[in-house]
């Protein structure tokens, strides 16, 4: 048995239900790593996969708030520390009814590697609630938010703990956040990244996740020696926060996205998807996807009923290039083979682990280019760090200077994966690149600050 399967064999004995997901992203970065770890003894002596898998501490908590109605609601709110060898720990902040510990573990896990990608001095972490801010006022949502931060408080700061955003938490969540903590520790400090523009937020946060995904992309491309995604039919996945700005670069760049989706169905627009109309039902109306046809009655709606069960409509749509962007396991072996055969040559991961282990096997063996999120997303969590910046030294930098900033950045993380990559013997092998590029230099510090 090699030290892959061992490993994994170790840990499955605690499988859980829940914890999934989390086993998923574990198994996929082990496999990577074990010519590693084989080939250097230190990471061994050191123990350091089994201290990495175990984060340093999780809180979770009770959440009581009450709702426009006057009922009081309860739910519960976690955050997971989960390492901070390489700098304070930093991750966003997950509301969604399916958020439980597995999820957050997962998530927590993969922004240590996508973190220590950037080469930015950042560590790993994630929190969230089974909150759901879907239907929700205003009102409902300051509630909830300053409810969550009674308890949060105690564990974050601008040294210790930055959260940010993820599903359901944007600017205006995180304003709600701020304004809490403030109002409870009297201290205006970066302790939140994401934040409204007004009130210390750096400009492009909002922007970056989607913007260096396509970045990520571009650079991948010019280096598999692929033609630029300009002219090119591309399919889009979610329709928030990453969806949309990946939609907009895209557009700016000359490539024609024609797709995304929300929980409720898909949008099939082969002319091109009108981004304003987009952006005013997604971020301005909060509505569903199913209004967009109002407005424009050529494009198609698909209802996720209405599709066969065990594939996803917007990957059967032809194209160039594919961006998975809504959430974790929305891409399976079944779609893969569609994209594949419909003529798709790349696929980059907007949103955390969106594709199926057996989906990333088939684009693999394929030779698609895949770019793997912990490489593609990573602009979020970098613009995140300049914020802290922005806010250390009371400064503020302009849109220009952030979106170079990141542009540079992005294409770093692609030729270090690259490189990495080649210097393992899996040229074009993104996934065990990136595993293998991030693990290093997280296990290195580790390493280098003992026990
Ligand atoms: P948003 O809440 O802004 O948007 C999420 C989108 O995904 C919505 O369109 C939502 O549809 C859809 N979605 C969410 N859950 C599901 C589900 N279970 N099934 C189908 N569709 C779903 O979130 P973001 O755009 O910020 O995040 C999207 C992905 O990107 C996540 O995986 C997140 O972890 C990742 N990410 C985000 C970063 C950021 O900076 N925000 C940074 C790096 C990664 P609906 O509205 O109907 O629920
Ligand atoms: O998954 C992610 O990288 C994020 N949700 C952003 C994290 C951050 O701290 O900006």
């Amino acid at each position: 048995m090699g030290i892959a399967e061992d490993r994994i064999k170790q840990y499955e004995k605690g499988n859980c239900e829940q914890d999934k997901v989390f086993y998923q992203a574990m198994e996929e970065v082990i496999y990577s790593i074990a010519p590693l770890l084989e080939s250097d003894e230190r990471y061994k002596q050191n123990s350091i996969l089994d201290r990495l898998v175990v984060p340093d501490r999780i809180f979770k908590f009770k959440v009581v708030w009450m709702d426009d109605n006057q009922n009081i609601q309860v739910n519960t709110g976690y955050r997971v520390q989960f390492n901070n060898s390489l700098g304070p720990y930093k991750g966003g902040l997950r509301f969604h009814p399916s958020v439980n510990e597995g999820i957050l573990k997962f998530l927590g896990f993969e922004q240590i590697l996508k973190n220590a990608l950037t080469g930015l001095p950042i560590g790993g972490g994630k929190g969230g609630s089974d909150f759901d801010p879907k239907g929700k006022s205003d009102f409902e949502v300051m509630k909830f938010c300053s409810a969550f931060m009674t308890e949060l408080h105690k564990y974050i700061g601008p040294r210790i703990d930055i959260p940010a955003g993820d599903i359901g938490v944007g600017a205006r969540e995180i304003g709600y956040l701020f304004g809490e903590y403030k109002k409870i520790t009297s201290s205006y400090e970066g302790v939140l990244t994401g934040k409204p523009f007004m009130f210390g937020g750096s400009l492009m946060r909002p922007e970056a996740t989607g913007y260096g995904t396509v970045y990520f992309t571009e650079k991948m491309l010019e280096i598999e020696g692929k033609e630029s995604l300009e002219g090119k039919v591309c399919t889009v996945s979610g329709a928030g926060n990453v969806a949309l700005h990946a939609i907009e670069k895209l557009q700016q760049i000359g490539a024609i996205p024609v797709s995304c989706t929300d929980s409720r169905g898909t949008i099939y627009d082969s002319r091109g998807v009108d981004l304003c109309l987009l952006k005013e039902l997604k971020l301005e109306k909060r509505a569903s996807l199913k209004e967009y046809v109002k407005a424009h009655p050529e494009a198609k709606y698909i209802p996720v009923e209405d599709y066969p069960e065990g594939a996803h409509a917007v990957w059967d749509i032809p194209c160039y290039a594919a961006f998975p962007c809504a959430t974790q396991n929305e891409l399976n072996d079944i779609d893969a083979q569609n994209l594949i055969v419909n003529g798709c040559i790349s696929v980059s991961e907007g949103a955390n682990m969106p594709s199926t282990p057996k989906a990333i096997n088939d684009f693999l063996s394929h030779k698609i280019c895949f770019a793997p999120a912990k490489a593609a997303n990573s602009g979020g969590v970098a613009v995140s760090e300049f914020e802290m910046s922005q806010n250390a030294s009371m400064s503020k930098w302009g849109f220009e200077e952030v979106d170079d900033k990141l542009k540079v950045i992005m294409q770093q993380v692609c030729t270090r994966v690259a490189l990495t990559a080649k210097d393992y013997g899996v040229e074009g092998n993104y996934v065990d690149g990136a595993n293998i590029a991030g693990f290093k230099r997280v296990a290195d510090a580790m390493i280098a600050e003992g026990i």
